[in-house]
């Protein structure tokens, strides 16, 4: 029985307590969110987009860990077919081991928001079921179960695949929007500059001459292709910046500007360790811990751009939270790849909340495979109700509460702040 405070009476029409808590649950499952950063495709990008048990078996979150609960050598693994590989990650992880880690419970998830077995000795069941889907009617059915409005994909301009589509001219439904990924100018200028060149951009190895200029034409051609609504790139923990190199070059004289020029963000996420066991081939990247002094660096230095970042090091994350009040061109995002388990996303969280307010945001599904993002949203609207309830409670003997509207303003973590950042709400 809610007992109004002590001292000054309430408003009736004040919020406290239980009321804030239904108040919160409601607005997360009737709020669609745009999951801002993922690896699925659209249809129209064909056999890039991945989808089904096969894929949610092979998952590179649970090659990891079959190879830590089975004798099978990785080298004898990838010489498998894709179905043998699901069949092998089924018997270890889920019919000789418990399915409890946060991956494996996610297949349990899909195979259950589906009404399919959870408990089969075979796949054979999920598979029929699977061939049952038609990809776009799928697509949709799985989004509006997920509660998410739209989805964004990481897009490669120098993917051989992905490149060719583009350039036969795609247009992609509009629930999928597009990034333009810069790895491979960045960090990979060494092993794809030929690219550039083979393209028709007068670029060279050490990215002298009018190699910047080129890359600028590049980028430019690439926003009139895709429309990003911002460009993205993936750094190590070594990051640094400024930085006397081809990577800091790139990234000052031509990303930047072009970032500015077109009005996009540019999203950093950084912190990965790559291929520190390499036999396991995507499952073989690792985390350290970065110096965000380049993030200091860059947020000062370009007042002018606006960044998105992520990081992947627990011990980063309190940084970036300092850093976001320092600079307001900073947004921070998402509890990315081996943050994303609830006890760090809630951890993560509450000190974004205590420290930012609702100026950022909370999470991306980072999905690979189209019916993650049940069990990833799934899981962040069960992780994140309470700690925002928890946030507007006026708390036990306290005497204030909130307006009725106050607790939808946090809609605007998980669409308002992205749609603000990246001007799709204009
Ligand atoms: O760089 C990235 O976008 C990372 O998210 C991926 O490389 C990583 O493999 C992943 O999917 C993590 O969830
Ligand atoms: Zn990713």
């Amino acid at each position: 029985m809610e007992t109004t405070p002590t001292g000054q009476q309430l408003r009736d029409d004040l919020l406290i307590g239980e009321q804030i808590q239904s108040t919160v649950e409601d607005i997360l499952t009737t709020t669609q969110f745009i999951d801002i950063h993922t690896h699925l495709f659209a249809p129209e990008l064909g056999g890039l987009g991945l989808w089904g048990i096969d894929e949610l078996l092979t998952y590179h979150y649970l090659e990891a860990e079959l190879f830590r609960s089975s004798s099978i050598a990785p080298e004898r693994y990838w010489e498998l077919s894709k179905r043998e590989q699901a069949d092998e990650i089924w018997r270890a992880l889920f019919v000789e081991n418990s399915p409890i880690s946060e991956a494996t419970r996610g297949v349990i998830a899909v195979l259950d928001a589906f009404d399919l077995p959870t408990d089969s000795l075979d796949l054979e069941e999920a598979r029929s079921f699977f061939r049952t889907r038609r990809i776009e009617s799928h697509i949709s059915t799985v989004l509006q179960m997920a509660g998410v409005s739209s989805v964004v994909m990481t897009n490669d301009p120098l993917h051989p695949e992905e490149q060719q589509i583009w350039m036969n001219g795609l247009h992609s439904r509009s629930d999928f929007l597009a990034v333009l990924r810069l790895d491979r100018i960045l960090w990979g200028w060494a092993g794809h500059w030929q690219r550039l060149a083979e393209q028709g951009y007068s670029v060279d190895a050490e990215a002298s001459g009018k190699s910047v200029a080129e890359v600028r034409r590049f980028l430019a051609e690439w926003y009139e292709r895709m429309r990003p609504v911002y460009m993205a790139v993936s750094l190590t923990d070594t990051f640094q910046f400024p930085e006397d190199s081809i990577q800091g070059k790139i990234l000052s004289e031509a990303v930047l500007p072009s970032c500015r020029e077109f009005d996009l963000p540019l999203s950093l996420m950084i912190g990965v360790r790559r291929q520190v066991n390499p036999r396991i081939r995507l499952a073989g990247d690792a985390v350290g811990r970065a110096d965000l002094r380049a993030v200091e660096n860059i947020c000062r230095d370009y007042p002018e751009n606006r960044f998105l970042a992520s990081v992947l090091s627990r011990e980063n994350q309190h940084e970036l939270c300092v850093y976001a009040r320092k600079f307001s061109n900073l947004m921070p995002f998402g509890c990315w790849w081996f943050l994303n388990n609830p006890s760090i996303v809630e951890e993560i969280t509450r000190e974004r909340i205590e420290l930012l307010g609702t100026s950022f945001i909370p999470q991306h599904s980072d999905a690979r495979v189209l019916e993650q993002v049940l069990y990833k949203w799934r899981n962040t609207r069960a992780t994140l109700s309470p700690i925002l309830a928890n946030s507007y409670s006026a708390g036990p003997g306290r005497t204030w509460g909130h307006a009725p509207n106050h607790p939808a303003r946090c809609r605007s973590l998980f669409r308002g702040n992205f749609e603000r950042w990246t001007n799709l709400a204009a």
